[in-house]
């Protein structure tokens, strides 16, 4: 049974690049809803029923453990499938996202007590990690931030363009304002990791900037330690297949920027 990856669209590829780096003998299936992305910007509701859809496909592709490698999936979809759809669908599959893992990890990095969140509007306007990082670590205090402009710079390639400094200073400088003394960034969108070069240029040396995909995938690999009875049934023959719900050709052209090497998908009609 092959570990399944979901996501709206392409930034998944950022966090399966470093699960593949870290564990490359499982079978991966990446299901990316380009069709429908992005998701960011979209109600609750259609983010829970658009989630769902492509959980339940992944499912019947034998995934019996599925990641929701996307912040607004799992800031909007992720309780309600594990609580209300689970146990109905199948009690023997698990469905993760990204949000707890990294609010597991958090506090370790920061001295000052004070962390900053960077997310598309729909993860800061969930609270979701606001709401997390307070059942690990309540002596955090944490600001957000929404940058609607660094997804669309990253998908129209402009990522390491002069025009993206200017949005990614504004952002940085926004968030800073609210706390001088925040000395712990986290990039709480798959997107963002592109824009590392940019971020670290526009963030105070002493700002430690965080990117999901490594924590991730240790997380993964922790998870697969403590439940034996998930891992043996993770099929291990190295593979990976690739799934978008819209133009292959468009999908392999740009998800080389997320994974780092070329792919060859296969459209998929939900
Ligand atoms: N994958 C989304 C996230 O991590 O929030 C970003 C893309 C989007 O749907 N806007």
């Amino acid at each position: 049974q092959p570990i399944g990856i979901f996501d709206s669209g392409y930034g998944g590829l950022t966090i399966l690049r470093e699960i593949v780096r870290k564990l490359p003998q499982y079978d991966y299936v990446y299901l990316g809803d380009n069709a429908r992305t992005p998701y960011g910007t979209r109600s609750f509701e259609t983010v829970y029923h658009y989630t769902l859809e492509c959980v339940r496909h992944l499912f019947d592709r034998d995934c019996r453990l599925v990641i929701l490698a996307c912040n607004t999936a799992s800031a909007k979809a992720l309780r309600n499938i594990q609580q209300l759809d689970l146990p109905s669908l199948d009690s023997d599959r698990r469905v993760l996202g990204v949000i707890r893992p990294t609010t597991e990890v958090i506090g370790k990095y920061s001295k000052t007590g004070h962390v900053g969140i960077l997310a598309t509007r729909g993860t800061v306007t969930s609270e979701s990690y606001v709401v997390e990082i307070e059942k690990f670590f309540p002596e955090l205090t944490v600001f957000q931030e929404a940058c609607p402009m660094w997804v669309p710079l990253v998908e129209n390639g402009e990522y390491a363009s002069d025009g993206a400094d200017y949005f990614v200073r504004q952002h940085i400088d926004r968030l800073l304002a609210q706390s001088p003394a925040i000395d712990t960034l986290l990039l709480a969108c798959t997107h963002y990791p592109l824009l590392l070069n940019k971020i670290r240029q526009a963030a105070p040396d002493n700002v430690t900037i965080l990117s999901q995909g490594h924590i991730v995938a240790d997380s993964l690999a922790d998870y697969l330690h403590r439940h034996p009875e998930i891992e043996a049934q993770c099929s291990k023959h190295g593979e990976r297949l690739f799934l978008t719900t819209d133009s292959p050709g468009d999908f392999d052209r740009q998800a080389t920027i997320f994974y780092g090497e070329s792919i060859q998908s296969a459209h998929l009609a939900l």
